[in-house]
């Protein structure tokens, strides 16, 4: 059974979670995969981020081009980035206590920030392949072992899917196998792409759907199999990935790196933002915001020991949070117009 959670509006005011609410939360992620908590995130933050989401999607389809995450993944589904200057970032999205309660329950310490960006469903989406987001840390129950970790071991990324607005099937809810994060089997999989399997997709259905009230969060293991499924209604789905990372991750992308030399690994350690580059030097890996929202992210520090992993840009350089999502800093500096045209 999966844990859904409504948060009291002084729960979500004071930014605290009763201690076995937590457990539960963390328990239904380890077991089921995920787990959905209601009233985590204001309405002033909904309404101005619905606003900014809806009005960036008419101009992401007015260059009339197929973006490369629907050329990749399926039509209408739209890793959409999210505007990195104020008013739009948001101290309950990036900074919200209950959500790093969460993480850090589920991660541990030292977890950080690693991806924030936009999940837009549009009408008249196809379906995406069934997938899932994330690889295991650990590939044999040795490795496993060697670490002190369980099998199937825990999973080192939390994704948290906040809703902008009520989502349901009426409005193309992701389509999740529950308890798919289990699956060992993939392991050994070159792609993260399930459809070859259909025997496995047997054992693991039926499939359920991921409906989030608005304002709330589905927090996520990304091993779990899912897809993005077509949006029946008549406007954009609007939903938000916050995605966390375990402390011992130390590669940019989130990768753990089971057999890191002491010596990098001990620099690190010393400075939170040296991440692992592709090529496995070490050099900042922080997401990139406009430095007028430096406050959002700093004026209180993590009550969980959250590393939020942004630094800051100023003027003329500009975030063009259209472009590289999934590029080191999360989205494209540049010095002229914000557009998804370059
Ligand atoms: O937006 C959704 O419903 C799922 C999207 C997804 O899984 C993806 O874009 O990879």
């Amino acid at each position: 059974m999966t844990v859904k959670y409504l948060l009291s509006d002084q729960e979500r005011e004071t930014g605290t979670l009763p201690s076995e609410t937590l457990r539960a939360i963390a328990e239904a992620v380890r077991t089921t995969g995920y787990a959905v908590v209601g009233n985590v995130v204001s309405e002033e933050t909904i309404n101005l981020l619905t606003g900014s989401v809806l009005e960036d999607v008419e101009r992401v389809r007015a260059t009339g081009k197929k973006t490369r995450h629907e050329e990749n993944t399926g039509e209408g589904h739209l890793q959409l980035g999210l505007r990195r200057y104020g008013p739009y970032v948001r101290a309950d999205l990036v900074a919200n206590p209950v959500i790093e309660a969460v993480v850090a329950a589920i991660l541990g310490e030292g977890a950080w920030l690693g991806f924030y960006n936009g999940n837009v469903n549009c009408p008249g989406s196809t379906y995406q392949p069934l997938h899932f987001d994330r690889p295991y840390s650990w590939k044999t129950p040795e490795d496993a072992q060697r670490d002190g970790q369980s099998w199937p071991p825990p999973t080192t990324t939390l994704s948290c899917s906040v809703a902008l607005e009520e989502i349901t099937e009426a409005n193309g809810a992701t389509e999740i196998y529950p308890r798919s994060h289990l699956e060992t089997d993939v392991v050994n999989w070159a792609k993260n792409w399930v459809e070859p399997y259909p025997e496995l997709i047997k054992k693991l259905s039926p499939s359920a759907r991921m409906p989030i009230p608005q304002g709330g969060v589905c927090f996520r293991d990304p091993r779990m199999w899912h897809r993005g499924v077509p949006n029946p209604a008549s406007k954009p789905r609007a939903m938000i990935a916050a995605t966390y990372h375990a402390g011992r991750c130390k590669h940019w992308r989130g990768l753990y790196i089971q057999d890191l030399d002491p010596q990098t690994l001990e620099q690190c350690q010393a400075d939170p933002r040296l991440r692992l580059m592709d090529d496995l030097t070490l050099g900042d890996g922080r997401l990139v915001f406009q430095s007028d929202v430096r406050d959002v992210f700093e004026t209180a520090p993590s009550r969980y020991g959250i590393n939020r992993n942004v630094r800051f840009i100023d003027e003329p350089e500009r975030v063009n949070h259209f472009h590289d999502s999934h590029e080191l800093g999360g989205a494209r500096v540049v010095r002229g117009e914000i557009s998804p045209e370059g």
